[in-house]
């Protein structure tokens, strides 16, 4: 389908006032956001100059994964982590909602590209959408582009779900309580119905480079993950990439932007959410981000944890869903010790410190480009990309994984990735302690069958090719007091230090029956006693057996005929050590 036909398709559904097709200009920016102040969406931010303050409908926070499906032609495609309606099924429901959905709005098209310029990794979307909130978060989270006939791009189609009647007023934020995130990944398209908030509405980012863009990976031989993209130089000068993956509050874009506590090592952020990786000709893995922008949350991001966030979003930055300081500036749940007397929250009402209620929605989130980063690193516009020395996988276990821990080889490491997991806390909905199960952080991600991803990874080794080597970490392991052993932050340094120096066989390390732990890990002028140190690599056998025992029934109750039988054998030869 051509560009032309696509766009005219979709105005003869959706039936809008006018259609305005975008150039990523500055001028359009600044006059989609005196557009959005006129409507009550955001306001300017008095403190930060070039930024919007803006609070959704109480209803429309987060990503919406019940209402999120993988329409494949076959259901066994989509496999069991992902929810399926049959494509002409789905159609039936959506064609419904979408007639008509954008009646006295403006329909706003997004050419965009996700990846560096000139680079052949590239790729290139159109979004339609009806809200100008999105048009103006999209100009950051991606590169708006021209339409180009004759060029492969991926359909998105994004509405609010709010049609406005002749005379009918207009609310801050429109939404509908029906919401559907939807993929058709053999036809590359995306529909998206309900919703303004984030991964549902910013197509580019979960829909696109993630669940659409697995899928494209997997038809070509490459691979689209969830994983932060940095580099990191030693003392000596010499330099290093690093993806990781990691489930939701695990410190994702913190480490993608460390401040190392260690003199003379470097870190520089190439990404903090998504890599696209492919194997060059000489046989290594490079990786773009194909992000233009961080779309990341605010609480728990300060001047500790990560001064480089901070320092990329003192201006040109959209807030949502934080909250007001009374002197207008923004504020959220853990940006200072001490929370300001007054604000305004997130709900627009008065809160006063001490207050039960959060100020800032805990996804409450910041969106800003990655340029802003004092630590970008400019490798991150190499058309080519960056070449990937070491794979990193953290899940958050209290017990049980090692601070670090360096796989054996490449498909043991792709076993590590498949059996991330987190423990419950008293945040997350599910009985404290039990496992969520999140292989490599790709659980509402993957656009295809799981099953056949973790083949994907595995056949990934090929002669010709030198495979990153794979490393699992795990920064919330407790002592038997129930504290965190590891400061975490800008200590992690000392891992990724271990991590290079092994690289280089530089380092040492002990044998275990899964892979290998530090033996030397620099610790100087960190206060942790022997005890707790030792305890951060204790492997214990009682409790592996046991995790082996738990990850061969997740993996067969789960994924059944297309659980790798590679998995199977290594869990097998893991567990006859223990
Ligand atoms: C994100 C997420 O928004 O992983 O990046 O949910
Ligand atoms: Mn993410």
């Amino acid at each position: 389908m051509s560009a032309k036909d696509f766009i005219t398709g979709i105005k003869e559904l959706c039936a809008p006032d006018s259609v305005h097709i975008c150039d990523g200009s500055e001028g359009e920016f600044q006059a989609l956001a005196k557009l959005l102040e006129e409507k009550g969406t955001w306001q300017p931010l008095k403190k930060r100059p070039g930024s919007f303050y803006a609070r959704s409908d109480p209803s429309d926070v987060a990503r919406v994964e019940a209402s999120t499906y993988i329409c494949s032609a076959k259901e066994s495609d989509a496999g069991p982590t992902n929810n399926w309606k049959d494509p002409i099924e789905m159609i039936a429901v959506l064609e419904p909602l979408f007639r008509n959905c954008m009646k006295g709005r403006t329909m706003y098209v997004i050419p965009y590209a996700m990846g560096p310029k000139d680079s052949p990794y590239t790729k290139f979307g159109i979004e339609i959408t009806d809200s100008a909130y999105v048009v103006c978060s999209m100009k950051i989270m991606a590169r708006i582009v021209k339409i180009e006939e004759g060029k492969d791009f991926v359909c998105g189609i994004h509405s609010v779900g709010m049609p406005l009647e002749k005379g009918q007023e207009d609310v801050p934020w429109p939404c509908n309580k029906v919401k559907y995130i939807v993929h058709f990944p053999e036809s590359r398209e995306i529909w998206s119905y309900g919703s303004g908030y984030g991964g549902n509405a910013l197509l580019g980012k979960k829909c696109f480079a993630l669940r659409i863009g697995s899928k494209i990976a997997k038809d070509e031989g490459w691979l689209a993950e969830h994983m932060l993209i940095l580099g990191l130089t030693s003392p000596e000068g010499e330099k290093k990439y690093i993806a990781a993956a990691f489930p939701s509050s695990c410190g994702k874009t913190n480490l993608a932007m460390l401040q190392p506590s260690l003199k003379g090592w470097k870190v520089e952020c190439v990404g903090d959410d998504i890599a696209w990786m492919h194997f060059g000709k000489d046989g290594r893995l490079y990786a773009v981000n194909p992000e233009n922008g961080f779309f990341g949350v605010a609480p728990g991001t300060s001047m500790d944890s990560n001064p480089n966030a901070m320092k990329s979003i003192e201006k040109n930055t959209i807030f949502t869903n934080v909250a007001l300081t009374q002197d207008g500036d923004v504020w959220w749940e853990g940006m200072t010790k001490v929370p300001p007397e007054e604000l305004t929250d997130w709900k627009g009402k008065s809160w006063k410190r001490g207050s039960a209620e959060k100020a800032a929605h805990p996804n409450s989130r910041f969106t800003v480009s990655k340029k802003q980063c004092p630590i970008y690193d400019p490798a991150g516009e190499k058309p080519e990309g960056v070449p990937i020395d070491a794979i990193l996988f953290g899940g958050r276990r209290a017990s049980l994984t090692p601070l670090v821990l360096e796989s054996f080889n490449w498909s043991e490491g792709v076993l590590l990735g498949a059996s991330i997991s987190s423990e419950i806390t008293a945040a997350s909905e599910g009985a404290q302690g039990a496992l969520r199960h999140d292989p490599f952080a790709m659980l509402p991600f993957c656009g295809y069958n799981m099953g056949d991803y973790f083949q994907h990874w595995l056949d990934l080794e090929q002669p010709g090719r030198s495979m990153p080597k794979i490393f699992a970490v795990n920064w919330f392991r407790k002592n038997s007091q129930g504290k965190y052993i590891w400061p975490g932050y800008g200590e992690n340094t000392r891992v990724l230090k271990w991590i290079f120096n092994r690289l280089e066989n530089r380092e040492d390390g002990s044998k275990t029956p899964i892979g290998i732990v530090p033996k030397n890990l620099d610790v100087t002028e960190l206060n942790i006693s022997k005890e707790d140190m030792d305890s951060l690599f204790v492997i214990d056998s009682t409790k592996y057996n046991q995790e082996c025992l738990e990850l061969k029934s997740y993996f067969s109750e789960t994924f059944g005929e297309r659980f790798p039988k590679k998995f199977v054998q290594i869990l097998l030869n893991w567990q006859s050590h223990f």
